[in-house]
Parts: structure tokens; C-alpha cells; sequence
């Protein structure tokens, strides 16, 4: 896919100004290993991972939406370049990957198979030195889901920071929202505050990037 550079005049804050399709892998000797931070994002199937990664890139097919899920286990790499400026006004330029991560709870799928898509992950997370953060996404409009209260406890277990996304944010009316941000910070205490995200008014984008700064601009790898 062609590389695309954003028109984005809001030179001061940080953002991504380059997004690119990098690389699908499956295995372990195929890991992207080139000392560049990644920020890995993971969630139910349809949650709305691949919007928000498009949201979020300012890409329409940069991520594939209609992707058929639960068909390809497949790790996919996102060359990111952003830039930020620091207090001196002196800007940065950053260049890491934004990780796409094989979705968890299809209908229909069997033990072995959550086996080995855990296993899938728990090699990703060890072997990846640059991984600084993980962003699990959670639909606001079903906090309380129980595959996903059992992915992050599982995830929590691996180490890594943890970032919780809301999707679709734009479904529920104000209070509704409020209501079930409360619990989202209820159920996965230990994560910091969650970002309430919409893919369609990319509201949530400016908070999530600025949390996303902190990793890519931070020495926390
Ligand atoms: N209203 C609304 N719909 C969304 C949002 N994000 C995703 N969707 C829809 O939810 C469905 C699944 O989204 P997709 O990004 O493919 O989910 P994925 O399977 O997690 O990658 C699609 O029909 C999207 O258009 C959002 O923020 N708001
Ligand atoms: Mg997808």
C-alpha cells in the first residue's frame, strides 16, 4: 500500500503524519526486530479495532474493516511516523509500528483453539522487545463482557502496560457514557483511565494519542 502524508496543520501537538502497511507475520523468525518501539492493539472480534486504527491514522483502508475475522491468524505491522514538538519548540520525529493483534472470541471457537491464540500472543509479547504498550479495546456499550474481563486478566499477567480503549462511543447518549466509563474503571482497575473512542467522530483520538506520546516519545521500553 502507498504511503500516504496527512495534511495536518495542528503542527504542535503530536501526531501521526505517515502510516503505512508494513508486514503480516505468523511466527516468531518473521517478528519485526529492528529496535523500533510498537504499540500493539488488541480486542474482540468486531469491536472495532481496525476502525480505530484507521481513526486514528487518519487512513480510510489502512487497516481492512471488512476483513473476514477469525480466518488468518495473522500479526500485522504498521510503519508509523509522527512527529511532536517539545518546549523549545523544537519538533521530533518518530518512527515506530502500530501492531495489529489476531482478535479473541469468535463464536464457536473451541478450547484449543483459545489455547493456541493465547500462546500466539504470550510468544509475541516475550520475543518483542519493542512492544511498550498494549491498547485493549473494549465496545462502550458492553463493559462487563466476561471474555473480556478474562483477556485482561490474562493480558495483566503478561507484564505489559495497558491502555483501555471504549469504542464506539458515538452509540450511547451522555449519561449512558458516563455510566459505563465509570464501570469500565470499575472492572479494569489497574489500567489507568480509559479513552472513550469513536471511529466515526474520531472523538477520543487527541486523548489516546497524547497517552500514545508518552510511550513513543518516553525512554519507558
Ligand atoms: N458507530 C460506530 N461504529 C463503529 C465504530 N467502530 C467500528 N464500528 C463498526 O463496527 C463494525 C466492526 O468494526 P471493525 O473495525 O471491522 O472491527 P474489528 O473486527 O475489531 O476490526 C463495523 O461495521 C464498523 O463500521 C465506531 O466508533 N462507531
Ligand atoms: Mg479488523
Amino acid at each position: 500500500m502507498a504511503e500516504k502524508r496527512n495534511s495536518n496543520t495542528e503542527n504542535t501537538k503530536f501526531h501521526i503524519f505517515s502510516s503505512a502497511y508494513f508486514r503480516s507475520v505468523v511466527e516468531r523468525a518473521q517478528y519485526v526486530n529492528d529496535g523500533k518501539k510498537e504499540i500493539a492493539f488488541i480486542g474482540r472480534s468486531n469491536v472495532g479495532k481496525s476502525s480505530l486504527i484507521n481513526s486514528l491514522c487518519s487512513r480510510r483502508g489502512l487497516a481492512m474493516v471488512s476483513r473476514d475475522p477469525g480466518k488468518t491468524r495473522t500479526i500485522n505491522y504498521f510503519a508509523i511516523q509522527s512527529r511532536s514538538m517539545d518546549k523549545e519548540g523544537t519538533g521530533h520525529r518518530q518512527d515506530w509500528y502500530l501492531v495489529d493483534l489476531p482478535g479473541y472470541g469468535f463464536a464457536r471457537t473451541s478450547q484449543k483453539s483459545k489455547d493456541s491464540w493465547s500462546s500466539f500472543i504470550a510468544e509475541y509479547i516475550k520475543f518483542s522487545p519493542g512492544l511498550v504498550l498494549l491498547c485493549l479495546l473494549i465496545d462502550l456499550r458492553h463493559p462487563g463482557l466476561p471474555i473480556d474481563a478474562k483477556a485482561y486478566e490474562w493480558l495483566q499477567g503478561l507484564g505489559l502496560p495497558i491502555q483501555i480503549v471504549c469504542t464506539k462511543s458515538d452509540k450511547l447518549g451522555t449519561q449512558e457514557k458516563q455510566k459505563n466509563l465509570r464501570e469500565v474503571k470499575r472492572l479494569f482497575s489497574g489500567s489507568g483511565h480509559p479513552v472513550a473512542y469513536s471511529a466515526i467522530s474520531h472523538n477520543g483520538r487527541d486523548d489516546l494519542l497524547h497517552i500514545i506520546e508518552q510511550y513513543v516519545c518516553g525512554d519507558e521500553s
